[in-house]
């Protein structure tokens, strides 16, 4: 196919800067809005499917609900009496964030179906080229493709020989009817778990494949009845106490994991008690975790112990051997018959899914990050200049609202428009050596929370280099707060 060069040909003013915003999800649609209100309409979302939303998009397994309380998991700006439950259903987050395209006027700013396949800063621009094979150029790009949505499926001997449905859980097929199936299901983590119940109550018989048990915390979920919503709707400042009460379960989250102390105690106690509720003891013993609780993420739900119990749902802990025509062998020789394989097996972390992402001197962000993510608080790379992510690595993901991190985000890419708007900087990246010191503090900061107390998981790769943030939201918020331009290298053209 054979390259194209456009400018300035997306809607908009023309007017500097022009900003590459890359994803249709939570925080990309986010970004849209708050540059449209303030005026600046210079801007293209690029979104790899057909439709906005993002993980609510992809994420339809059965059950699929935000683990996050509905009242702050919503736009501070944007909020949403009619939420039905405490931890609303996937389908009703999708839908919320399609009103928000539509409400703010972002959807004719998106083009859908054009995947971002490289970024190189040439002068002091992006260049930006898609699957279609056309080239733009913009003065910011913004990195809003969300922490968890490569999907991982795992290396087992034997995955292709499977003769039945096989499907990843972010790659549901929503036309596979599953009722008095066999089905295996392999994975403990949050979306295998919220998919236990709706699975079981259908299947014939459902074998939960168990690695390294969880912990999880039984929430419940009431449906909020028609009176609270009308309440809701007369009174906003409900929601607003509601939102502001979730928050601060969040802040004391973050701050259980780094402190030994009552709150710790609380979230162990809440976590040992859903194991409680379990009675056969071997069962019980399965489910027991031998790390701490909130080491790896938590996993909230409502319906898991009830439904593991049932008659029809077994777990097996013996390792899988391999997979074969007709289901699965364990190493024990046990054959376990399926119909339908579920891959709840997670997702690689934070790829920036952008193949070739190329900054000063033709270093590639592979390149730079090849001994481990390193980045500015968690927003900015040293070496690419007005390269912003969202919800980027060493944001405080664990267990708190994605989009009160995104907001605090799209906050400080607004300040650095601004100040390219008004003349003060043409492109900035952080100095390499604070980046360095940040990154050390950030690793010494690690070495005290829960997260270092022995478990593997996500928030830590293998050299050890921290994924998410080792202290609380509001921590971070003080260091997003706003951007310290001494820290940044300034770029001209
Ligand atoms: O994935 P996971 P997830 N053989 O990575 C197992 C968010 N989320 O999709 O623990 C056998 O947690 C793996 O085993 P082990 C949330 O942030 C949010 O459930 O590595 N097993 C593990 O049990 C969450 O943290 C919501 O030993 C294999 C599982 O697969 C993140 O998404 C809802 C294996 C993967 O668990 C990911 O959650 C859902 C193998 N070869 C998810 N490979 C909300 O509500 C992997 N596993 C917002």
């Amino acid at each position: 196919m054979t390259a194209s060069i456009s400018i300035d040909s997306s809607p908009g003013s023309g007017a500097k800067p022009r900003i590459c915003i890359v994803g249709a999800g939570m925080s990309g649609i986010l970004m849209a809005v708050k540059l449209l209100e303030k005026g600046i309409d210079n801007f293209v979302v690029y979104e790899r499917s057909e439709a906005v939303s993002g993980t609510w998009r992809q994420n339809r397994y059965p059950g699929v609900a935000c683990d996050v309380a509905s009242f702050t998991y919503s736009y501070s700006f944007e909020p949403n009496p009619d939420w039905t439950h405490r931890f609303s259903p996937g389908p009703e987050i999708r839908a919320y964030f399609e009103r928000v395209v539509d409400k703010y006027g972002v959807r004719r700013f998106i083009r859908f179906n054009t995947e971002v396949t490289a970024a190189c800063f040439e002068g002091a621009q992006w260049r930006v080229t898609t699957n279609d094979g056309s080239e733009e150029l913009f003065d910011v790009y913004v990195a809003a493709t969300g922490p968890l949505n490569n999907l991982h499926y795992p290396d087992i001997k034997g995955l292709q020989d499977f003769a039945g449905a096989c499907f990843h859980t972010a790659d549901w097929d929503d036309d596979y009817d599953y009722t008095g199936k066999r089905i295996g299901i392999i994975g403990t983590g949050s979306s295998s778990v919220q998919s236990v119940d709706p699975l079981s109550a259908k299947a014939e018989h459902l074998t939960i494949f168990q690695r390294t048990p969880q912990w999880v915390i039984k929430t419940d979920n009431p449906e909020y009845s028609p009176v609270a919503i009308k309440l809701k709707h007369s009174f906003p400042i409900l929601g607003r106490l509601t939102r502001w009460f979730y928050s601060w379960i969040g802040e004391q989250f973050g701050l259980a994991a780094l402190k030994d102390g009552f709150r710790r105690k609380f979230v162990f106690k809440a976590c040992q008690s859903a194991l409680d509720s379990v009675k056969d003891p071997v069962l019980r013993e399965k489910l027991t975790p031998d790390y701490l609780p909130m080491c790896r993420r938590m996993i909230m739900s409502g319906t898991f112990h009830e439904a593991v119990q049932r008659a029809n749902v077994a777990v097996e802990t013996t390792a899988i051997d391999c997979i074969t025509a007709d289901g699965i062998r364990t190493v024990d020789g046990k054959e376990h018959k399926l119909d339908l394989l579920i891959l709840a097996t997670g997702f690689f972390f934070n790829a920036q899914n952008v193949k070739q992402v190329t900054g000063l001197n033709g270093l590639s962000l592979a390149d730079y990050w090849q001994d481990g993510i390193k980045t500015y608080r968690s927003i900015t790379v040293p070496g690419f200049p007005n390269y912003f992510m969202l919800v980027g690595p060493n944001s405080p993901i664990t267990n708190l609202s994605l989009i009160e991190i995104a907001e605090i985000g799209v906050n400080y890419v607004m300040q650095c428009v601004d100040k390219i708007r008004n003349g003060e900087i043409t492109a900035i990246a952080p100095k390499p050596e604070v980046t360095t010191a940040y990154m050390q503090n950030l690793r010494n900061a690690f070495g005290d929370t829960i997260w270092t107390s022995g478990c593997s998981s996500w928030y830590l790769d293998d050299e050890g280099i921290p994924a998410t943030f080792p202290g609380p939201p509001s921590e971070y918020r003080k260091e997003l707060n706003e951007p310290i331009l001494h820290e940044y290298e300034l770029i001209s053209a």
